[in-house]
C-alpha cells in the first residue's frame, strides 16, 4: 500500500503530468518534489513544478527542491527546452507560483531531511536520473531503512534511446545521463520496480490521444496534458528518435495501480563507463528488480485520464 510519496522528476512533459497525477491521488500523500535539471533546465523545470502544485495541489507547504546533479551527459538542448515552454503556459501563470516555495536545501539533502522527519516508510518516485537518491546515500546511508520501495523509470534491456556520438546505443536516457547512481542505488537491498523503454513502448503519444483529450477539454486537467503534449512529437508514420512515449506517466501508473501492469524479477547490473554507459544488462550475479514488462494500454489511458479529470 503506496501512502508517502517522495517524487523526484527532471521536468520532461511527461515528468509533469506525473506531478498532476499525484496531486490527484488523494490514495497518496506527496512529501517532497525534488527537480534535476536532465531532460530540461533548472530554472523553469522548479518553477513550473510550482506552479502545478499551486495550480492543483491542495498542501500548498510542498516545496519543490532544487538538485545540484551535474552530468558529463547532457539531453539534448531542444529536448530541454520544452521546459521553458511548459513554464510560460497560460494555464500555469495565471495564478504563478503563488505560496509554493522552493525547498532550502539541494534536492538530495531535501531528500534526507523528508526520509529522516518521516514516521512511516517512504515511497520513492524517480522519474529522471537516480543522482539525488545517490547522493543522499552517501551522506547519509541509514536512510535506506526509511525507504519503503523506489518506482524507478529508467534503463533497457533491449535497444537504447540515445542518438549522441561517442556511446553504441544501449543505454535509456535516465541510465546515461549518470551511470554511477544508478550503481550506488543497486548497490543497496532497496526494493525496485523498473520501468524500462520494454513496456514503455506499448504506450507513445499518439495523434488519437490528442484528440481525445482535445475533446474534452472542459476537464482543466485534460487542458493541461493537451497544451503540455502539444510541444512533442507523436508516433505518426514511424519512430524516430524524438518520439515521445507516455515513460514517465506509466511508472506513476504503475505505482498507484500495479494491475495495469506485468512485473518479473530479474537480476541486473549496470555498465557505468567507457561507449555502453549507463546499459542496464541482465546477470545472474546482478541485483533483483521487479522488471515491469508489461502494460495493458487501454487500461492504462482510462487510469490516466480518470485521474487527471480529477483536478479542478
Ligand atoms: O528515456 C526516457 C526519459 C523519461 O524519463 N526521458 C523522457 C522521459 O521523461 C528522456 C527521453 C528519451 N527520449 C526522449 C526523451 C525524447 N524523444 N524527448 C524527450 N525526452
Ligand atoms: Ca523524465
Amino acid at each position: 500500500m503506496v501512502k508517502s510519496v517522495y517524487f523526484n522528476h527532471d521536468a520532461g512533459v511527461d515528468d509533469l503530468v506525473s506531478l498532476l497525477m499525484l496531486l490527484e491521488s488523494p490514495e497518496i500523500e506527496l512529501i517532497g518534489v525534488g527537480d534535476v535539471p536532465a531532460d530540461s533546465y533548472l530554472e523553469p523545470g522548479v518553477a513550473a513544478s510550482q506552479k502545478i502544485i499551486n495550480r492543483f495541489g491542495t498542501n500548498k507547504q510542498l516545496t519543490v527542491a532544487a538538485s545540484t546533479a551535474k552530468t558529463n551527459d547532457p539531453f539534448p538542448k531542444e529536448w530541454r527546452m520544452d521546459s521553458f515552454t511548459v513554464d510560460a503556459l497560460p494555464i500555469l501563470n495565471e495564478f504563478g507560483t503563488g505560496d509554493v516555495q522552493v525547498a532550502s536545501k539541494p534536492a538530495h539533502l531535501d531528500l534526507v531531511d523528508k526520509l529522516l522527519a518521516a514516521t512511516e516508510p517512504v515511497t520513492l518516485l524517480f522519474t529522471g536520473p537516480l543522482s539525488d537518491l545517490a547522493a543522499a546515500l552517501d551522506v547519509n546511508p541509514a536512510i535506506e531503512a526509511k525507504i519503503a520501495r523506489l518506482y524507478w523509470m529508467g534503463g533497457t534491456f533491449g535497444g537504447g534511446n540515445i542518438a549522441e556520438p561517442e556511446q553504441d546505443n544501449t543505454a535509456e536516457w535516465n541510465a546515461f545521463w549518470d551511470p554511477q547512481a544508478v550503481k550506488r542505488v543497486w548497490d543497496t537491498q532497496i526494493e525496485i520496480d523498473m520501468v524500462a523503454l520494454e513496456s514503455t513502448h506499448q504506450v507513445p503519444l499518439t495523434n488519437a490521444d490528442r484528440l481525445r483529450w482535445a475533446k474534452q477539454r472542459q476537464f482543466v486537467g485534460l487542458d493541461f496534458i493537451g497544451q503540455g503534449y502539444a510541444i512533442v512529437p507523436t508516433l505518426t508514420h514511424f519512430e524516430t528518435n524524438s518520439t515521445y512515449f507516455l515513460w514517465d506517466v506509466l511508472t506513476t501508473a504503475h505505482m498507484l495501480n500495479p494491475t495495469l501492469t506485468k512485473t518479473k524479477v530479474v537480476n541486473c547490473d549496470v555498465i557505468t563507463t567507457g561507449q555502453s554507459r549507463g546499459r542496464t544488462f541482465v546477470t545472474p550475479t546482478g541485483r533483483p528488480v521487479n522488471f515491469v514488462y508489461d502494460v495493458d494500454h487501454d487500461a492504462f489511458f482510462e487510469f490516466l485520464e480518470t485521474v487527471i479529470k480529477r483536478a479542478k
